[in-house]
């Protein structure tokens, strides 16, 4: 089998890197909209405020991604669009937004996938405390419940959390992202357990509030390994240098089982347990059974990875990348091994059928005197990826779906609208939306469920 026949051809965004309307409709802050306002943290001074306006222009965003034969569409809900304060009082106005979305789509018979936490938390929640309070296991968990009382008629797959890799190495650590802080590390632990017990009780509360049987997963992030070789000793070291801790203590968020571990096998993994036991909150057994409640799939988000091979030592080595390796406008390296290697690895440790929640690269994209986007290195780059996916498909692992990442360009976070990865050009001056060569080729591979990659 090369793509299974209910394969679902996917593109994914995010609410705030869209939407705009930032301050509209009773909407509340969220802690990008206070992040933005900071002088000197985004390129620019960009904000999310406008963004791609998508709150006022959804129908014909979907009925750009009907024109490209998408299937699947993976957004994310503002959570202070609906809870202004975070918690309380629905914002009814923010809610038919999403409703009327939903619809839409619908309508359009694009299946919705929403993602809960895309990294908006409501800032009248963050000065309570945000993720450092354990009140917010309650605070999300009710939050999801609402949405998939309200939802499930509609929507059957949900995510919880997206890359809290990110959230909160970038927002805590390093503070590129909102809400730009540097905390002692002692703290991101602690945080990163509620974000774990969050999600755990954001899965028992959505059953129980559901319509009807929904579908939840989450969608965490991470560099892949891949084997130099196919030797046993190389494969197994690439499998080895996936699935270990990392070692480095200011970069610590970045690794799989920290994260995936707690919610597939109830605990954390032994090697992070030594490594980090001196900055380890209390974690007791009941709160190992909140974050392992059972979940119906694994998102995952994989942009590149590392080639490892076997050492003399027995430990699994990096290869140095060639000089003029080929990058991204990012300058992250294109590696599309990690589209094999990545689900295949998840799959070996998890056993949980697989969604590539995101994918894709940043170019340089500009429109031609054509008035078309020419964007033959997105093709080129996700050919090759797209090739690596079918290939681990084809050897066994359950891939249900993939997302590209993004449906149109849009704010990238730290750098703004500097960086370019949709498959829809947006000029920003006039709100103009170009689908790039790179859409009508999706649209091919969409209609050929990937055959002919
Ligand atoms: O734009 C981001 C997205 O919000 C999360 N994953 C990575 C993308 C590209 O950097």
């Amino acid at each position: 089998m090369s793509f299974r026949n209910d394969f679902v051809w996917g593109q994914a965004t995010s609410a705030y890197q869209i939407e705009g309307a930032a301050f509209q409709d009773g909407k509340g802050w969220d802690i990008w909209d206070v992040f933005c306002k900071e002088e000197g943290k985004v390129f620019e001074g960009h904000s999310g405020d406008v963004a791609c306006d998508h709150y006022h222009r959804f129908r014909e965003d979907v009925a750009l991604m009907k024109k490209m034969g998408v299937q699947g569409y993976r957004f994310s809900i503002n959570w202070s669009r609906v809870f202004p304060n975070g918690t309380g009082t629905v914002n009814e106005k923010g809610l038919k937004f999403y409703h009327e979305l939903v619809d839409e789509l619908c309508a359009a018979n694009i299946e919705p996938y929403i993602t809960l936490y895309h990294w908006e938390l409501p800032y009248e929640l963050y000065k309570k405390g945000g993720w450092m309070n354990r009140e917010i296991v309650e605070w999300f968990s009710d939050y999801a419940a609402f949405i998939a009382k309200e939802f499930s008629d509609k929507v059957t797959h949900f995510f919880t959390v997206n890359e809290p890799q990110c959230f909160i190495g970038l927002g805590y650590m390093t503070g590129v992202h909102a809400p730009g802080l540097k905390v002692p590390v002692r703290d991101t632990f602690l945080m990163a357990h509620h974000v774990l017990m969050a999600h755990g009780m954001a899965v028992k509360k959505m059953r129980q509030t559901a319509k009807r049987d929904i579908l939840i997963g989450i969608a965490p992030t991470g560099s892949m390994s891949y084997p130099d070789t196919e030797r046993p000793e190389d494969i197994e070291a690439a499998r080895m240098h996936l699935m270990q801790v990392n070692p480095d203590l200011q970069n610590w968020t970045w690794n799989v089982t920290w994260w995936s571990d707690p919610i597939f096998r109830g605990e954390y993994p032994e090697d992070g347990l030594r490594l980090y036991k001196d900055y380890l909150p209390t974690m007791t057994p009941e709160d190992m059974k909140l974050i392992s409640q059972p979940i119906d799939f694994y998102g995952q988000n994989i942009y590149n990875g590392n080639r490892i091979r076997m050492g003399k030592d027995g430990k699994p080595e990096v290869v140095k990348r060639y000089d003029g390796f080929p990058k991204t406008a990012l300058g992250w390296p294109v590696t599309p091994e990690c589209l094999y290697w990545g689900p295949y690895f998840l799959y070996e440790r998890y056993q949980s059928p697989i969604y590539i929640t995101e994918n894709g690269l940043s170019c340089h994209d500009t429109v031609s005197s054509d008035g078309k986007v020419h964007d033959q290195n997105r093709i080129d780059f996700l050919e090759g990826y797209l090739k690596q996916l079918k290939h681990a498909s084809e050897d066994g692992v359950d891939i249900r779906g993939y997302f590209h990442w993004s449906l149109m360009d849009n704010f990238e976070w730290h750098s703004g609208y500097a960086d370019r990865f949709g498959m829809i050009y947006v000029d920003y001056r006039t709100q103009e939306r170009i689908i790039k060569d790179s859409g009508y080729w999706y649209e091919k591979v969409i209609r050929e469920n990937g055959e002919f990659l």
